[in-house]
């Protein structure tokens, strides 16, 4: 199957400048060559234009930046939907997790029950009536499901991408008031990050794909750099001390793609000038090369040919 590179330079879901250099960092790190290498024919289709900063002025606290951000996730959108409708297997880089409601938004309108993997150490859960921040990439599940601003909802001129019951999230640790009762009342399937140094790794993912192999017509996985321990990948614009540790999330991506049922995919928050020495970049290549199968564990290792 062919992979579509898609670059969402966008840094206005949040506040840290340098979100936006995201895709292009991973790039140039050597990301195509790499999936190349793994057998699959890929072709990068470059980045999505992304606006401007709103002026101050015109910035309502609990939404910053709408205006610009309403208008990319119509294209990030329309360009992921494009993707799907073509066969090709759709892998997004961010920019800020706020791309999300476009990628979603393109992607959900192909499935009857997407399935979403959502790995980070937030919630991503808030509407304007529930935000401490006003940022937007803390809005794109709750928006994804349905709820919050309309013009956030109805991206991709339908409403409710995510359904409370094909959703699992992974290696939380930090959520609002808003998002811990949205959590409780949707019944929403979570493995905070000590979930998963308790149960193992490989249960939670075990788990994870029984119970979204169960209900789904595909998965989504979407990844943000920050459900990782930030003493391994600091160049995130939000971290939470703790986390799930980068060994673990490799070996988290590799029993997913031997898994086989991620259909998309997204890594998201990735700030190089956060991150003076490009380990984050570098993460984030990996992951990319365990969810399409370099090889992890020794199952995976060729016996040598017999002489
Ligand atoms: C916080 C932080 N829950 C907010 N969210 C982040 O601003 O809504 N999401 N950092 O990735
Ligand atoms: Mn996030
Ligand atoms: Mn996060
Ligand atoms: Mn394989």
């Amino acid at each position: 199957k062919g992979i579509s590179v898609i670059g969402v330079p966008m840094w206005l879901g949040q506040t840290r400048f340098g979100a936006n250099l995201g895709p292009d960092a991973i790039r140039a790190a050597g990301l195509v060559t790499r999936l190349k290498g793994l057998a699959y024919r890929v072709s990068d289709e470059g980045n999505i234009a992304v606006g401007t900063k709103a002026p101050y002025k015109r910035q309502d606290k609990t939404l910053k930046n709408l205006q610009p951000i309403v208008a990319a996730s119509e294209k990030v959108a329309a360009k992921v939907s494009r993707t799907v409708a073509a066969g090709r297997f759709p892998l997004i880089l961010g920019g800020d997790h706020s791309i999300a409601i476009g990628t979603l938004a393109g992607i959900s309108r192909h499935y009857a029950n997407l399935g979403v993997i959502w790995y980070d150490a937030h919630g991503d859960l808030n509407t304007p009536e529930t935000t401490p921040s006003g940022n937007i990439h803390g809005m794109p599940l709750a928006a994804s499901m349905g709820l919050g601003h309309p013009a956030l909802t109805g991206i991709g001129g339908y409403v409710g991408k995510v359904k409370a019951e094909n959703l699992v999230m992974i290696g939380i640790r930090d959520l609002d008031p808003g998002e811990r009762l949205l959590i409780a009342e949707r019944k929403i399937r979570v493995y905070t990050a000590d979930d998963v140094s308790r149960l193992g790794i490989a249960q939670v993912i075990a788990e994870t794909v029984d119970y979204l192999s169960a209900r789904c017509d595909g998965v989504h996985l979407s990844f943000d750099l920050d459900g990782i321990d930030p003493l391994e990948v600091p160049g995130v614009g939000t971290p939470v001390a703790g986390g799930i540790s980068y060994s673990d999330s490799l070996a988290a991506l590799a029993l997913l793609h031997r898994s086989g049922i991620i259909t998309s995919a997204e890594l998201v928050e990735v700030n190089p000038l956060l991150d003076r020495e490009d380990r984050t970049v570098s993460a984030a290549l990996a992951l990319a090369g365990a969810l399409f199968g370099e090889v992890a564990d020794s199952e995976g290792i060729c016996q040598p040919a017999a002489a």
